[in-house]
């Protein structure tokens, strides 16, 4: 919160000398012409779309309602849009027709969404995402969800992504990913009533860190043809895993997880450590109604320390309690969290009298966030 407050005064008074400050609380679609700062303050009943580099939009919860088209647009078919930023902005469409491509971006470069949701409901088989010709893109806190049979789709040449403690709730593919590749899940959470994850014709690397992918009656996984290397580690998979190729003979590489179902493909396609596959329930002890590894699974303690990628499990609860379990989640049992230390302790202040007047301070620490070197960075200007 503090480092939020921070942005809006120091891009406040930026705006004021050098850019363009759009305070909105359009009605109807919002389309960005020019580089500089949105800052909505009401719904947008149509659509948000983006023409112009280097915009941030501070949504401020407030959402873009779309109907029977693309609601969010970053980027156009005939150029490139580089460096947006798009904060706690919600995403809606709805569609009975199903042609609704909720958000879309195309053409775009170093782009980040973070605490945003896109919804789409409605329609059969469509795009709750869609990206094509677009390259480092980061979805931090992002939630996906549909329901119909809809996908996340990531194709034409779509590159470079990451999705960070994102969660993707969709009727159909969880994520599809044709013809692209250099992709990033990190404590993600994707439910899928199809393929979790489908990847084809990919030849960048793939990782899936202390993930949990739910697609109990299709497969949880799915390699296809030229894909390039695909590493899992600390994650659950519900659902059969596949690795088909025609070409590339890469391997899945897993460790320290759990795949309930079995694997479908040569053995060759395959490698691992420290990972259980065709499991069940019984096995594993899951707790009811969750993937946590109950007191008396043999998963607890059964990993390996080396491959532990992240700081805590799907839960946000220490990650290595004893020996880092297998999947996503771990153990607590008899964990006690440290006492938090003491706080310093503070002089007494003694009361201070009013003064008759104040003076103001006219000086206002300049500041922008930047996108450098694979970064959002926040600098000063003066
Ligand atoms: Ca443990």
């Amino acid at each position: 919160m503090r480092i939020r407050t921070l942005f809006f005064i120091g891009l406040s008074a930026y705006i004021a000398l050098i850019l363009l400050l759009c305070s909105c609380s359009a009605k109807a679609s919002l389309i960005v012409e020019e580089p500089g700062e949105v800052s909505l303050h009401g719904d947008i009943t149509g659509r948000l779309e983006i023409r112009v580099p280097d915009v941030i939009v501070y949504g401020n919860g407030y959402t873009v309602n779309g109907t029977g088209s693309t609601a969010l647009q970053i980027g156009t078919a005939s150029a490139h849009v580089d460096n947006v930023l798009i904060r706690d902005l919600g995403v809606v469409g709805s569609s009975t027709a199903n042609d609704l491509q909720l958000a879309w971006i195309i053409n775009a470069q170093n782009v980040m969404l973070e605490g945003c949701t896109i919804d789409l409901r409605g329609g059969n088989g469509y795009e709750v995402l869609q990206t094509q010709y677009s390259v480092n893109l980061t979805f931090r806190d992002c939630v996906f969800l549909s329901d119909g049979r809809n996908k996340l789709s990531l194709r034409s040449e779509s590159r470079n992504f990451t999705f960070e403690r994102c969660r993707i709730e969709v009727g159909g593919t969880g994520v599809q990913v044709t013809s692209g590749g250099g992709h990033l899940f990190k404590h993600c959470e994707i439910t899928a009533g199809e393929v979790g994850v489908y990847y084809r014709t990919g030849a960048e690397p793939c990782e899936i860190i202390n993930s949990l992918i739910v697609a109990p009656t299709t497969v949880s996984f799915f390699r296809y043809e030229h894909v390039g290397a695909f590493d899992v580690y600390n994650s659950t998979l519900i659902g059969d895993l596949a690795a088909l190729s025609t070409g590339l003979e890469s391997k899945i590489f897993l460790a320290n997880c759990i795949s309930t179902g079995k694997r479908i493909g040569k053995s060759r396609y395959y490698e691992w450590q420290n990972t259980w596959f065709e499991i069940t329930d019984g096995p594993v002890g899951f707790l009811d109604g969750t993937y946590i590894p109950g007191a008396s699974s043999a998963a607890i303690d059964a990993g390996n320390p080396a491959w532990v990628l992240w700081p805590d499990d799907l839960n946000g609860n220490p990650r290595e309690v004893g020996i880092v379990d297998l999947g996503a989640y771990e153990h607590q049992g008899g964990y006690v969290p440290p006492d938090p230390p003491d706080p310093p302790i503070e002089p007494p202040i003694p009361p201070i009298e009013p003064p008759d007047s104040i003076d103001c301070p006219t000086d206002t620490l300049d500041m922008r966030i930047i996108w450098d070197n694979g970064v959002w960075t926040l600098v000063q200007t003066t």
